[in-house]
């Protein structure tokens, strides 16, 4: 049996949200966000950063949201939440898919981090002002893509799952600003779907 080593609030709720929609069996290893789990030597020995998500699936071991989506999505081909390679939104599937950790996750990190993580006296207005500014400008360009879709590539895929999951986390943040019409209501169809109230309100 899949099993997803989950903390709450955090990128675990991707595989969560995956394995849902694919009505994949799993069990979770829940942990608390907070080092006294995460960065225990049993964690640690999962994910040498002492980070989540993780997925075992038997012998196999894996870390990465992404490569978890992509390793269950091909190695229990499940559900339709792929675009075949042949399919001319192939390309739009794995740009979306990838923009989710590159750009927009570092400053969403840097937000978290400066906010919440880090002893108020060691907070720096600058950097985080920065980070709110560099977050809305990397959801500019999904906001357009947006335009006339209900979801990244008009059907429901795992691109939704990656960026999807980083667009709801960025409007909890409060940087999706209200002009983003197509960004607002693409959090809203995300948050009806069963699957992602499942994996959000699991903690
Ligand atoms: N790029 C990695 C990022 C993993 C990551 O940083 N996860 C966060 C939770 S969302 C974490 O474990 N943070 C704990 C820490 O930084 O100590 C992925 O997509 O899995």
């Amino acid at each position: 049996m899949l099993k997803v080593h989950f903390a709450p609030n955090s990128r675990a709720g991707r595989i969560i949200w995956l394995l849902e929609e694919l009505k994949l069996p799993y069990e979770v290893n829940r942990m608390d966000f907070h080092p006294k789990d995460l960065k225990s030597d049993e964690h640690r020995s999962r994910h040498p950063l002492g980070r989540i998500p993780v997925l075992d699936d038997g012998d196999i071991r894996i870390y990465e949201s992404g490569a978890i989506v992509e390793y269950v999505l091909e190695r229990h081909k499940k559900g339709n939440l792929k675009p075949d390679v042949s399919k001319d939104n192939y390309p739009e599937y794995l740009q979306w898919f990838h923009y989710c950790e590159g750009m927009v996750m570092p400053p969403i990190n840097t937000i978290i981090v400066q906010t919440l993580l880090l002893p108020e006296e060691r907070r720096d207005e600058n950097v985080l002002n920065q980070a709110r500014k560099l977050l809305s400008k990397s959801l500019e360009p999904v906001n357009q893509a947006l335009e006339g879709r209900e979801y990244l590539i008009g059907n429901f895929s795992a691109a939704d799952i990656m960026l999807g999951h980083a667009c709801f986390m960025s409007n909890r943040l409060g940087c999706v600003n209200e002009e983003m019409l197509n960004m607002k209501s693409y959090v809203e169809n995300i948050n009806k779907r069963p699957a992602f109230q499942i994996a959000i309100s699991m903690s």
